[in-house]
């Protein structure tokens, strides 16, 4: 019913629309319209409210709802189901759940706030209220356990073109990291399920840190990590989120539907930062010292070993 509420209040942005107006056009009682109105001045939105005239909308928050964002995904084919929390979990145990129901490709689950958003191998991800981009996206590609990777990199790309619209010096850290001056500001969680030759369904997970100050951060070393408040001043959340979808969804439908992960993988190629970079390699629980070589068209790091060339 908010949502319906400030549809009605949008289309007459600057004007007045009476509680009565409302009400009738929406079958409920003008108290009933007055509590949601107190609801949605809670969470942002500053609506003039003046007795015989009603409500004037003046302001609308930076949140990650389908209202505010609904606009800039319409052109969308598949990303623009949105299922918003205030404070959850993890987005990605969410999606898990639906996809597990049967939810479609395409759903996006955000949140403002995550509880335990996580990383790899269970590591702890920060993700404070409404001071970053915490998002899982539901595929249901028709391919194999393999294509994961593929995915994790059109995901990178996606993120790293969408901050490259807002400032330089945006790197990707093969196989999930995106770095903005050297410091890490979005990581990616793709989880899939499925049989080794058929995927049922992918999640990926997409954590980015917008208005974070360094104090955010406790235990991890300064310099390692930003925001872009931190690198560049104010952006605008709902921006960004749409932007990430709209150039993932390109990506993404260029990998089903015609099978090229080209641009995603030279990209990730041609920004990357560990090309040229000592690395190693855990094999068998042993740690290989390699050189980083590069980026194949399958989106694989290679790597060199002290006497020879391999993936
Ligand atoms: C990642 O793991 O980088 C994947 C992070 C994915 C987060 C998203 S948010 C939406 C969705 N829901 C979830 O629950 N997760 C996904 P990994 O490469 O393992 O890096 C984890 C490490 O990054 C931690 O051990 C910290 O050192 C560091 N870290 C934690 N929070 C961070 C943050 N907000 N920004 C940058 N680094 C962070």
């Amino acid at each position: 019913m908010k949502d319906k509420i400030i549809e009605i209040l949008k289309s007459n942005a600057d004007l007045f629309v009476s509680g009565q107006e409302i009400s009738g056009k929406l079958g409920i009682t003008r108290a009933a319209v007055w509590k949601y109105i107190k609801q949605l001045q809670s969470e942002g939105y500053i609506i003039e409210s003046v007795s015989r005239n009603g409500y004037k909308l003046t302001f609308c928050p930076d949140i990650l709802t389908y209202e505010e964002v609904k606009d800039k995904l319409c052109d969308n084919r598949i990303f623009n189901r949105i299922v918003h929390f205030n404070t959850i979990d993890s987005t990605n145990n969410k999606a898990r759940e639906l996809a597990e129901k049967g939810e479609p490709e395409g759903t996006v689950v955000v949140a403002e706030e995550q509880t335990c958003g996580r990383g790899r191998s269970g590591r702890k991800w920060y993700s404070q209220a409404y001071k970053g981009i915490w998002m899982s996206v539901i595929l249901r590609p028709e391919t194999d356990m393999q294509s994961a990777s593929y995915i994790t990199q059109i995901a990178c790309t996606a993120v790293g073109k969408a901050i490259k619209n807002i400032t330089d010096n945006v790197e990707v850290k093969w196989p999930n990291d995106v770095y903005l001056n050297n410091k890490k500001i979005c990581g990616i969680l793709t989880e899939a399920s499925g049989e080794i030759d058929k995927v049922d369904y992918i999640i990926v997970g997409i954590g980015i840190n917008v208005n974070q100050e360094k104090d955010d951060f406790p235990d991890i070393p300064e310099n390692s990590v930003t925001s872009l408040e931190m690198e560049v001043g104010d952006v605008t959340r709902k921006n960004l989120f749409c932007d990430v979808l709209r150039l993932f969804e390109t990506l993404y439908l260029d990998y089903k539907e015609k099978g090229s992960s080209e641009e995603s993988v030279t990209f990730c190629r041609e920004n990357s930062n560990i090309i040229g970079k000592d690395a190693f390699l855990t094999l068998g629980g042993k740690n290989i010292p390699v050189k980083v070589t590069g980026i194949n068209s399958k989106g694989e790091l290679t790597v060199l070993y002290e006497n020879c060339n391999t993936n």
